[in-house]
């Protein structure tokens, strides 16, 4: 796709402006034209069209469409604000700056480095996100720095990591969804979180695939589905256990595949054989019926793709959950070849290549690991550092509101992300901060989190700085500027480049566009998992995307395809790892007898700061609310549409509640778009996945009262 020139323009001159999608994974390109404004109301009007492109093919969703909104919203941060006095009050930059230089290198001369943290985000540039990285390990020195991506992307990645050798969201391209003859979508609601990307699985259903939705709601996109597998919260693992017993004893495996492009059969096949399906049936709440059904469809289809998103992922055993869906790939051998593979469905904008570049505590730009030597050594020389001056590895996002919660970190940097808001255990979180000794807050609104700071840092939007974003088929797009910043609004990038400046680390620091930034990623991840040397701006231009690997300018253009011949683990095979059956971490009891989910509605986004900026999205869902089954509505004397208060171990929060049959009687399900009140976080478990320190978001065990109750029990 061509882009238009590069001129800069407001959004009221006629003209259109193309971009893409500030929200979700596909990264949708728009094309938006201003009309003359309406005589009455004087407002300008705008009509937004989806652009062709390969992932989205033109489409946009009611978020797309309403994007810009948010961006001339009144309500944007125009200029810093510091606190004085306890109230937030205008700023120059050069104070707000100054006051977070002075605190770091107060605190850091005090207490070290670790005394300082930074939380990144996936809506974040690659060229921010990779900066972010280096402004952590160059400018600081601090061993602290994770980024929101971990409640998002943790669970499937290291599943993908362990079992592959290798994350990349999908591992075969968006147009092998339509040649699937068995799709499998577990824990994932494509109809509201990636809407623009359903053509793709009703085409294949056009073409005779047998689609499986496994989600404990009858969801907008389980209506595609010819099985629904309506599962108790937290039993994923289970559930593949008792599909691999099917696969197995019906000998619907690849003997083949497994002999030439795996290891580890041998004990997964004996810890099978104990497997009792009806244990399955009993633990995940189906019938055994239903679950042979589901594995004998996908074992004897020809070509096949599961799919798993949060559902499955954000549990205290999401990772060994994915790994046991990986198991199913695997023994199938349904990876590598046109119609197959594995997709963890990336969820923001820059799910994946925020992933990719070192905002995560244990992470190298490209992927690189921060414990390996080499690794340390490749980036070090980019960066012009000695390696023993990196830090080591640091502790995950939830993980370092605990060191604020104790005073370990004293200052706090937040880029991109709401914590108070989208922390499990939220309460805690919010305590933390607001006794920390400092918070900065860099965004484009005044966040739950940034109305707590000390300094906030008033940032560009999507239409307003260049950068690239990659998607969640690992295809590498360029976001070229079409507005001035408005106000005094910097990019996160020349921030972070200032801020190093002022604390003497200028020289490392020397980028006068995102462009440079990205030319210099390029060298740092070159020769890593996520190798970005051979992909310029250029190029990018001229494609219109790029997926990675790409190793070389002057490649020919990567097919998308991973694994065809080798997976990416020395030896080149697959790894298959036996994983337990076990239930959530919090099982009901009499004081808390539901189980608590929870996830994602159409018109809203992430926690709501930006959504709720739009007035066209807004309108749409005002208050949050609570599914819950007409039957335990009745046992807990609850009308519709009354408030009612959902109580945890944590915590509590109040929402409206909506009735409905289509989710199970024993499983409660809030959205997580608000905050403070109606803030589902306020009850959700703060219990950690061991491999890869995802909160358990997903399962909690909670009690609900009406509120006109609430007093009484
Ligand atoms: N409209 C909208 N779209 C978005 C976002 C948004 O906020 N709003 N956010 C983006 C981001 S960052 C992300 S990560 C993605 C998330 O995309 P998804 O993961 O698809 O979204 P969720 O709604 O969190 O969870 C998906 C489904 O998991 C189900 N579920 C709950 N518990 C379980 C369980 O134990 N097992 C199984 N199998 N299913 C379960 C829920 O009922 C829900 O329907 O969406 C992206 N797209
Ligand atoms: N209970 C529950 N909790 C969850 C989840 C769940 O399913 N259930 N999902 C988890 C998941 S998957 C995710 S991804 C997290 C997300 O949770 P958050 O990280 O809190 O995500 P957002 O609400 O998008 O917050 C992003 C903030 O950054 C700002 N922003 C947007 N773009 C930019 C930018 O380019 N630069 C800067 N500086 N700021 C920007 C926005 O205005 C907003 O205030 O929530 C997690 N929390
Ligand atoms: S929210 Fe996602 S699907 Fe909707 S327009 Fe934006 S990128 Fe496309
Ligand atoms: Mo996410």
């Amino acid at each position: 796709m061509q882009l238009i020139s590069n001129e800069r323009t407001t959004l009221n001159e006629r003209g259109h402006v193309d971009t893409q999608c500030p929200f979700c994974s596909v990264q949708c390109k728009i094309r938006i034209t201003p009309q003359i404004p309406d005589a009455g109301t004087r407002r300008p009007a705008y009509v937004v069209e989806g652009i062709p492109n390969a992932a989205s093919e033109g489409r946009l969703c009611v978020k797309g469409m309403n994007a810009h909104q948010h961006l001339m919203s009144p309500e944007r941060l125009l200029h810093p604000l510091v606190r004085k006095d306890g109230q937030l009050v205008r700023a120059s930059w050069e104070e707000a700056l100054g006051m977070i230089s002075d605190n770091f290198l107060a605190v850091r001369q005090r207490h070290g480095a670790d005394a300082i943290g930074l939380y990144g985000g996936g809506s974040l540039t690659n060229e921010s996100a990779y900066l972010l990285g280096k402004f952590a390990r160059v400018a600081l020195g601090t061993k602290y720095i994770d980024y929101n991506g971990r409640f998002c992307m943790s669970a499937a990645a290291s599943a993908g990591n362990k079992t592959f050798g290798v994350d990349r969201g999908l591992t075969c391209r968006l147009s092998d969804i339509p040649l699937a003859r068995c799709i499998i979508l577990a824990g994932t609601n494509i109809a509201e979180c990636q809407p623009t990307l359903m053509p793709y699985f009703t085409r294949a259903k056009e073409n005779g695939a047998f689609i499986i939705v496994i989600d404990p709601r009858e969801t907008a996109t389980a209506a595609i589905a010819d099985l629904h597998l309506q599962l108790k919260p937290g039993t994923d693992a289970a559930l593949a256990n008792g599909m691999l017993k099917v696969l197995l004893d019906e000998k619907l495996t690849d003997p083949g595949f497994i002999a030439g492009r795996t290891r580890g059969f041998a004990a997964l096949e004996e810890h099978i054989s104990a497997i009792d399906l009806e244990d399955v049936a009993k633990l995940t709440g189906l019938a055994k019926e239903d679950i042979h059904k589901a594995a004998v469809a996908y074992g004897k289809a020809a070509t096949g793709i599961i799919f798993t998103a949060r559902g499955v992922e954000q549990q205290t055993d999401g990772h060994v959950a994915v790994r046991n869906f990986l198991n199913m790939v695997l023994a199938t051998g349904k990876i590598g070849k046109p119609g197959c593979g594995y997709g963890a469905v990336t969820g923001q904008g820059n799910g994946q290549g925020g992933r990719e570049h070192g905002q995560k505590s244990d992470q190298l730009p490209g992927y690189r690991s921060i414990d390996n030597e080499e690794d340390r050594k490749h980036v070090a020389a980019v960066w012009g550092i000695d390696p023993a001056e990196l830090p080591g590895k640091g502790v995950s996002a939830y993980e370092m509101m605990e060191l604020v919660h104790r005073e370990e970190i004293r200052s706090l940097l937040v880029m991109g992300s709401n914590p108070v808001v989208s922390n499990p255990n939220a309460d805690l979180v919010e305590e933390g901060l607001a006794k920390v000794e400092f918070l900065a807050v860099a965004d484009m609104f005044l966040s739950e989190t940034a109305r707590m700071a000390d300094v906030v840092l008033p940032v560009t939007a999507y239409l307003e700085n260049d950068g690239t974003l990659t998607n969640l088929e690992g295809r590498v797009l360029l976001r070229e500027s079409r507005l001035a910043p408005p106000g005094e609004t910097r990019h996160d990038w020349e921030i972070l480049g200032e801020l190093a400046a002022m604390l003497g680390k200028g020289r490392y620091f020397p980028f006068e566009s995102a462009e440079a930034i990205f030319n210099e990623l390029r060298e740092a991840s070159r020769g890593g998992l996520a190798d970005y040397y051979g992909i310029t701006y250029d190029r990018l231009r001229k494609e219109g995307g790029v997926y990675w690997p790409c190793p070389s300018t002057d490649s020919g253009v990567p097919s998308g395809m991973m694994f065809e011949r080798s997976f990416a683990h020395a030896d080149g095979r697959a790894v298959f790892f036996p994983v337990p059956s076990r239930l959530p971490q919090e099982t009901p009891d009499g004081d808390y007898p539901l189980t608590l989910t929870n996830g994602r509605l159409l018109s809203h986004y992430l926690t709501g700061v930006q959504t709720r900026r739009s007035p066209s999205l807004a309108a749409r869902n005002v208050d949050n609310y609570i599914e819950l089954h007409p039957r335990t509505a009745k046992k807990y004397k609850i009308e519709d549409g009354e408030w009612v208060e959902i109580r945890s171990r944590r915590g509590s929060f109040q929402v409206k509640s909506r009735i409905t049959d289509k989710i199970r009687e024993d499983t409660l399900f809030v959205p997580m778009h608000w905050g403070d009140a109606q803030n589902v976080n306020k009850a959700t478990s703060p219990e950690l996945d061991p491999n890869c320190k995802m909160p358990g978001f997903k399962t909690s065990t909670v009690s609900i009262v009406p509120l006109r109750l609430a007093g009484k029990t």
